[in-house]
């Protein structure tokens, strides 16, 4: 009886991807040319949990016009100027100031540029190394090396506690949104990587604006809504170690908890281990410098980047996607993976 009552139940789930798909998941991610106000951004977009790219809403940053390598190396505005005195001898005196480049930051390092993503049975993380910035220039622009692939890319704010000279190049916040949320970002972070930096497909609770400064981000996304053809297993978890030559090795993190997490990859998805995936559909898009995506909470993504792209991204954590009993995520989280 309960077990019919199940299927029955199922059975609607394998149909709601498809009616919500219908009802409000667009075809492409629609732009908007100009910033919305607080309520049509709040009514259009974050309501719906709809996603948009919006342009013309950064260009009053300085960021826009000044972040380039020269600028973050030595805070150089002219990035002409500054790459002739970069190859006119290498200014040690400029480069040796306390500039942003002589900051260290996090920096995620994998053998592959997977960072948080399954490899084997191991859902692995990066490892972590503190780097002056300059020197992740330096790599970037092939002045020198380093083992694996470098992506600034920590979580939690790491604009603000670690580049926080940085800071002045933008709007505190972003206004209209933080009016339609009800607060301020509870997150800033700054990116910053080679193009072989990926991040796997997965979810968070945050409303997320990305803000692409230079270079571009390609997106691939998914609505909650295609959860049910979405494979989650559950892994051991482990770090990648860098050794002192060079080479990496998966240590395991015996104290954690097993981690549920995708272990397919949407640009080559394994559709005999997981044909449920060929249900679901994809929206791809490219965010440029100077536009802003609103990816909205608990929307999958996969995301790639030119090489050497600045962004940053703004996270609001609203209780209402952590934990909300009555709307229809949870129970599609819980009935989803035994289809
Ligand atoms: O920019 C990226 O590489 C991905 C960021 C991301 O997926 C996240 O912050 O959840």
């Amino acid at each position: 009886m309960a077990e019919a009552a199940l299927d029955a139940v199922r059975r609607e789930l394998r149909e709601f991807p498809a009616a919500a798909r219908e009802l409000s998941v667009p075809l492409a991610v629609p732009y908007l040319d100009e910033p919305p106000t607080p309520l049509h951004f709040y009514r259009d977009w974050v309501c719906p949990n709809r996603p948009c790219i919006i342009r013309n809403a950064l260009q009053h940053w300085p960021a826009l016009q000044k972040w380039s390598f020269p600028y973050l190396r030595w805070g150089l505005p002219w990035g002409v100027l500054g790459g002739t005195l970069w190859y006119l001898g290498r200014l040690k005196v400029l480069s040796s100031r306390a500039t942003v480049g002589s900051t260290e930051v996090s920096v995620a390092v994998t053998p592959d540029g997977y960072a948080d993503a399954v490899r084997g049975n191991r859902f692995v993380m990066p490892a972590e190394r503190r780097l002056p910035l300059s020197c992740v220039l330096d790599v970037l622009e092939g002045q020198a090396q380093h083992p694996g692939v470098l992506y600034v890319q920590k979580q939690c704010s790491n604009l603000p506690t670690e580049l926080p000279q940085l800071l002045s190049d933008l709007e505190p916040h972003v206004p209209w949104a933080s009016e339609a949320l009800g607060k301020m970002p509870d997150a800033v972070n700054f990116w910053l990587g080679e193009a072989a930096a990926v991040t796997s497909l997965h979810k968070d609770h945050y409303e997320n604006l990305y803000c692409v400064v230079s270079g571009e981000k390609r997106f691939l996304l998914h609505p909650p809504s295609d959860r049910p053809f979405i494979p989650y297993e559950l892994y051991t978890p482990a770090t990648y170690q860098l050794t002192q030559e060079g080479s990496f090795k998966m240590v395991d993190e015996e104290a954690m908890e097993k981690v549920p997490w995708i272990p397919l990859d949407p640009l080559a998805p394994d559709l005999a281990r997981y044909p449920n995936y060929s249900q679901a559909r994809a929206l791809c898009c490219t965010v440029q410098a100077g536009e802003m995506l609103y990816l909205p909470a608990l929307w999958f993504h996969h995301v790639q980047q030119s090489h050497g792209c600045i962004a940053g991204k703004g996270s609001w954590d609203l209780p209402a996607h952590r934990s909300c009993p009555t709307g229809p995520w949870p129970a599609l989280e819980g009935l989803s993976d035994p289809l």
